[in-house]
Formats: C-alpha cells, sequence, structure tokens
C-alpha cells in the first residue's frame, strides 16, 4: 500500500513513561507491552476506538452547527474523502496503542441514491479497510448497522409500524453482518437506537416487541447461515432518542431475550453513560449481565450527573472503574469483547491534539483501574467479608434452605422451637469504603 504523508505530523506513536511522567502526551498506566499473567495489557484490556465519534464526530449539538473541522475533509467525492478518512484513522489506532476500532456501516461509508449503490459504496471502503487492518494489525472489535439516522427510520427499525421499513431495515443488516464478517469482526451489536416509542397513543407495544424479537431471530438466523462466528451483543439504553426505549436496560434486557428464546445467543454490551441514564451504576448493570452469564463487552464512556443526556465523555473516575473492574474480573473478564471508547470530544475541543488526549486518559483510567481491581482481588479482603456475610446458609438449616430441603413449615418450627429472635449484624458500609479508598489513595 503506498504510503501517504501523516495525518498527525506533530504526533509521534504514544508512549509509556510510567506514573512519573508530566509528559500530557505519554501514557502514565498503560502500558501495552506489560506482561501480567502471560498476556500483555494490550491483550487484557482490548481498547477499541469508535470511529463514529472519533472521526466522524464534528462538536455539532442541538443548538449549533460542528466546531471540529478536519485536515483530511477535503474534496467532492464522499467515497474518496472516505477512503483518506479510514487512512487518518488508522494511523490514529496505531499511533494510540489501540489494537481495535468499532464502525457503524454509515459511519464508513456513505449512503448512496439507493441500496445497492450504498451497498456498491460500502463494499470499496471496506476492502480499503481491510488493506488497512492487514497493514496495522488492527482489528474490529465489533461492526453494526445504524438504523437510527436515516428519516426513513424516524418511527423505528425493527419496530417499525410499517412492515417496508422493517424489510429495509433488514436489508441493511444483512449488509452490515456480511461486512462485519469480512473484517473479522468479534462481535456484532445492536443498539436499538429508534426501537421504542414516543407516545403510546399510536403504539402496539407488544406487537413491536414481538417484531423485534423476530428481527433479532432472523439476524441469528443469517449469521448461522454466513458461518459468522461473532458474538451476538445487545447494548442496552433508557432513552435517546426515543421517550422510551424496549431495551430499558440490562434486566429489561434479560427478560426480553429470554421471553423471546434468544438468551443463548445474546450477552450485553454495557454502556457507562446509558447504565446511568436508567438510574444505575455502571457496576450495577455489569452485575446484572454477570449474574445471567451474559457479560459482553463495554462502552467506554461517562456520563454528567447534571445533564440528562448521552453527554459520552470520556472517563477519568478511577474509582468506578476499579469497582466495574472487579466486577468484571470476578466475572471471568469480557471474552471476545473489549473496552470499546464510545465517547467524544466536547464542542470546544477542535484541535486534533484533544483526540489523544481523550483517549490517553481514557486508557491510563482503565489500565490503572485494571490494576487497582487486580490487587484488591487478589487480597481478597472484600471477598472474605462477603463470604462471611453470607456463611450461615454454608452449613445446617441455611444450606438444606437453599438447597430447597425446608418448607415454610420447617422454618416456622425452627423459629418457634430453637431460633427465636435473630441477633442484628452491621453491615459495615463505612469500613468497607475506607478500605476501598485506601486502595485508591494507596
Ligand atoms: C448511542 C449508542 C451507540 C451504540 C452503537 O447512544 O451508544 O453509539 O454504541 O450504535
Ligand atoms: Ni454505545
Ligand atoms: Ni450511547
Amino acid at each position: 500500500m503506498k504510503k501517504s504523508r501523516p495525518h498527525f505530523p506533530k504526533i509521534r506513536r504514544i508512549a509509556y513513561e510510567g506514573p512519573s511522567s508530566v509528559n500530557p502526551l505519554a501514557f502514565r498506566h498503560y502500558n501495552p507491552t506489560e506482561v501480567i499473567d502471560g498476556r500483555s495489557l494490550k491483550d487484557h484490556l482490548r481498547f477499541s476506538v469508535a470511529y463514529w465519534h472519533a472521526f466522524r464526530g464534528t462538536g455539532g449539538d442541538p443548538f449549533g452547527p460542528g466546531t471540529i473541522v478536519r485536515p483530511w475533509e477535503q474534496g467532492r467525492d464522499p467515497v474518496s474523502i472516505a477512503k483518506v478518512r479510514l487512512d487518518a484513522a488508522f494511523e490514529f489506532f496505531q499511533k494510540i496503542e489501540s489494537p481495535f476500532w468499532c464502525f457503524h456501516d454509515r459511519d464508513i461509508a456513505p449512503e448512496g441514491r439507493s441500496l445497492a449503490q450504498t451497498n456498491r459504496q460500502l463494499d470499496q471502503i471496506v476492502a480499503h479497510a481491510k488493506e488497512l487492518q492487514r497493514a496495522t494489525g488492527v482489528k474490529l472489535l465489533w461492526g453494526t448497522a445504524n438504523l437510527f439516522s436515516h428519516p426513513r427510520y424516524m418511527c423505528g427499525a425493527a419496530t417499525n409500524p410499517d412492515a417496508h421499513v422493517f424489510a429495509y431495515a433488514a436489508a441493511q443488516v444483512k449488509k452490515a453482518l456480511d461486512v462485519t464478517k469480512a473484517l473479522g469482526g468479534e462481535n456484532y451489536v445492536f443498539w436499538g437506537g429508534r426501537e421504542g416509542y414516543e407516545t403510546l397513543l399510536n403504539t402496539n407495544l407488544k406487537r413491536e416487541q414481538a417484531h423485534l424479537a423476530t428481527f433479532l431471530h432472523l439476524a441469528v438466523d443469517y449469521a448461522k447461515s454466513i458461518g459468522f462466528k461473532g458474538q451476538f451483543l445487545i447494548e442496552p439504553k433508557p432513552r435517546e432518542p426515543t421517550k422510551h426505549q424496549y431495551d430499558f436496560d440490562v434486566a429489561a434486557g434479560i427478560a426480553f431475550l429470554r421471553t423471546h428464546g434468544l438468551e443463548k445467543h445474546f450477552k450485553f454490551n454495557i454502556e457507562t453513560n446509558h447504565a446511568t441514564l436508567a438510574g444505575h451504576s455502571f457496576q450495577h448493570e455489569i452485575e446484572v449481565a454477570a449474574a445471567a452469564g451474559m457479560l459482553g463487552s463495554i462502552d467506554a464512556n461517562t456520563g454528567d450527573l447534571l445533564l440528562g443526556w448521552d453527554t459520552d465523555q470520556f472517563n477519568t473516575d478511577v474509582r468506578e472503574l476499579t469497582l466495574a473492574m472487579t466486577s468484571i474480573l470476578r466475572a471471568g473478564g469480557l471474552g471476545t469483547g473489549g473496552f470499546n471508547f464510545d465517547a467524544k470530544l466536547r464542542r470546544p475541543s477542535t484541535d486534533l491534539e484533544d483526540l489523544f488526549h481523550a483517549h490517553i486518559g481514557g486508557m491510563d483510567a482503565y489500565a490503572l483501574a485494571f490494576k487497582l481491581a487486580r490487587r484488591i482481588l487478589a487480597e481478597g479482603k472484600f471477598e472474605q467479608f462477603v463470604a462471611a456475610r453470607y456463611a450461615s446458609y454454608d452449613t445446617g438449616y441455611g444450606r438444606d434452605l437453599e438447597k430447597g430441603r425446608l418448607g415454610f413449615r420447617d422454618l416456622n418450627k425452627l423459629v418457634l422451637t430453637k431460633l427465636g429472635e435473630p441477633r442484628p449484624r452491621s453491615g459495615k458500609q463505612e469500613y468497607l469504603e475506607n478500605l476501598l479508598a485506601s486502595y485508591l489513595n494507596g
């Protein structure tokens, strides 16, 4: 492949300089080649850059247009621009030491006048992406289809009241699965962008949910037919853009998948900002998915608790990430998943360099959280506390109870004849919070 001139000429590959470094363009905690338990940190963390934010984000918001102008966005032919943009992106992935990237079909290639033309354009870009992946070693964490931006999807895709739109969305996802497979994607994500409703006055909720399930079954069948082995992931979000989205949170997602016989085929892609929009903590959503054996991947970002929407900021809150990481590690990790920075620059962050600062901050925070969580788990103080807290279920009548050997009559007799009144036992929250702080603050 011919070498073009660099798109980030002033920035070299970001190096690890250690915790005492004051260089803002260096890693302080993320040392990609550091080997832990026989695996490099790069392989443990499986970071990914989100193409839509990093390379299609312009800083636009409902109150004004974009502010971010990239030097490579020049020319008339959208397909040629898309190719150069991809070159810039892969230079960035390498310089920021990200082993993966993620995209929506419409982020990487422009929509044409017909689906056939759109698909041809997508094929051209995918061929180029394949070449760039080969040349750089950067891999595809997941692909997905944008079923929410085009006006045809204003009332949903799989849940659209018009079967014609359902059919169109199916055709689009068929193609998105083809290209995700062609690029070796390790997962495929369904985020139900407009799969919900604005008002129940015009909505048949039961029928829409059944259509969504049908759509997912068809996707599973098609993936099988083409030999796509990637993991399917549902990304829950309670609202935005619609008022109510069917994949509200992980618990609603599990209920939906089980109701429709889809639970074997899906896991969850959990996004921090979506968790908090649903009124949960990030760690809560991870625990709920892990308890069901359905923890898949992470969309790494954060919201702003003073704002009620998906602000998609880079997360540098080591406390929150350490808690999340302990739950992830305890669950056995993310498997084929990874940490995808579904996060964008603030509107006034217009320098090319800002893209580096943003990802360095996110990667360093996750790397530090990973190390802290490993220490916490290795020392096992919280695990021991929690185990002791439930110890009454390990022996005697507590064990019989867990095994289903006792009924209400037995328990009633036990209390009346032997046990009497339970003694209060402290939950020791403040002690545990101090213990956590001692790990975080050294
Ligand atoms: C939007 C979602 C979206 C998905 C991919 O809120 O986070 O970016 O991750 O469609
Ligand atoms: Ni996301
Ligand atoms: Ni989001």
